[in-house]
């Protein structure tokens, strides 16, 4: 397996994170993606959407979109489901994440630390602020009642959302006002052969 991937990424880290939790060798390609390595001709042919992660199969099938790649690589195994329920409740979570948590949390992150905080990103982060925060509402809510998001157990779900609410604070989200979804943090950090964001 081969996961061309940008370390700072939250969407990388998901595939990183399962990969290595369920003890996948891969071969890790670092792309700049600040500098434009993932809209080259090259880059292009095998992820249209030029964005990371991508993953590339020893048989050289190539597969887009973190929480897809999920879903493929967890198959048949703990991190997701049987149940038809279930699994489509882990969509439900992993398309929240995609719509209603990730262009917020982690756009306001990317803005921060890696981009230049320009007057128009400024003005725009107080609404990001504002929606980052509906989303982190919507997950304190639902950890009132349940340790996990899905199946009373860490799966995929618990993957896609961790990934940019555990780094939530480097985009300006205090995270102190969600003592569940602090607890969550800890239990999703707790799994065996976690690895943090900054390892590659
Ligand atoms: N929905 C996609 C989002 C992927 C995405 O936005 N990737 C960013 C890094 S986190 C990227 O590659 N940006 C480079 C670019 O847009 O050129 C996923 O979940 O994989």
């Amino acid at each position: 397996m081969r996961l061309y991937d940008y370390l700072p990424s939250g969407n990388g880290y998901k595939v990183r994170l399962l990969l290595t939790q369920l003890g996948i060798p891969f071969e890790r390609i670092e792309l700049d993606i600040v500098a434009g390595a993932t809209r080259t001709p090259e880059y292009l042919a095998k992820s249209p959407n030029g964005r990371v992660p991508l993953l590339e199969t020893d048989e050289g099938v190539h597969l887009a979109e973190s929480n897809a790649i999920l879903f493929f690589l967890a198959d048949g195994t703990p991190f997701l489901p049987d149940r038809s329920l279930d699994r489509a409740r882990v969509l439900q979570w992993m398309f929240f994440e995609q719509y209603s948590h990730e262009p917020y949390i982690a756009t306001s992150r990317h803005w921060i630390q890696h981009l230049e905080l320009t007057d128009e990103r400024r003005a725009r982060l107080e609404e990001k602020h504002e929606l980052g925060h509906d989303a982190l509402a919507v997950m304190e809510a639902h950890l009132k009642t349940n340790d996990f998001f899905v199946a009373r157990r860490h799966t995929i779900a618990d993957i896609a959302l961790f990934a940019y609410t555990h780094v939530a604070p480097e985009g300006g989200f205090e995270l102190e006002g969600y003592p569940r979804v602090r607890d969550w943090l800890a239990r999703v950090a707790a799994q065996p052969g976690h690895i943090p964001i900054t390892q590659g």
